[in-house]
């Protein structure tokens, strides 16, 4: 019973993986201009950034989508298929549930941030100007500079 379930599910992702891709591209968000110093900089922090995620989750969309609309460039790390990022998001991050954002703090130490809406909170508040005066900090946010 178990394993019609998930074939069922497996079969409506896969009918509805294109849709959802094209969906994404045709309605990708006008990203914010930064000037080209404020964006090198940016750019920066967001190497210390990664997202673990599955193409055609809609959790995963919503993420990215944040991304795009604060211009953030964040490595994209595709944990659906067997390999190291989802090996390493189930042995590192402790769960095998996407997305997540792997934060790599400037001591070293790595943080890994589950749940769409805490990932998008996140990086409005490290990122978003409009944000700033946000007087609900995410959990663990780094200090404001
Ligand atoms: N509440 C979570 C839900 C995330 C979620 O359900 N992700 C699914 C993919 S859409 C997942 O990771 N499933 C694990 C699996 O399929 O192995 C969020 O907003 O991030």
């Amino acid at each position: 019973m178990r394993f019609l379930i998930r074939t069922f599910f497996r079969g409506v992702r896969l009918i509805l993986t294109p849709f959802m891709l094209i969906g994404e591209r045709v309605s990708r968000p006008r990203g914010i201009e930064r000037d080209p110093a404020d964006q090198a900089r940016i750019d920066e922090q967001t190497q210390r950034l990664a997202l673990y995620h599955f193409p055609a989750c809609p959790f995963c969309i919503k993420a990215r989508r944040a991304m795009q609309r604060l211009s953030l460039d964040i490595e994209l790390r595709n944990a659906q298929a067997t390999g190291p990022w989802r090996e390493e998001l189930q042995n590192e991050g402790g769960r095998l549930q996407v997305p997540c954002l792997r934060i790599e703090e400037e001591d070293g130490s790595v943080r890994w941030l589950y749940e769409s809406d805490a990932i998008i909170r996140y990086l409005r508040e490290r990122f978003d100007p409009a944000q700033t005066t946000d007087p609900t900090p995410a959990p663990n946010s780094p200090p404001r500079s």
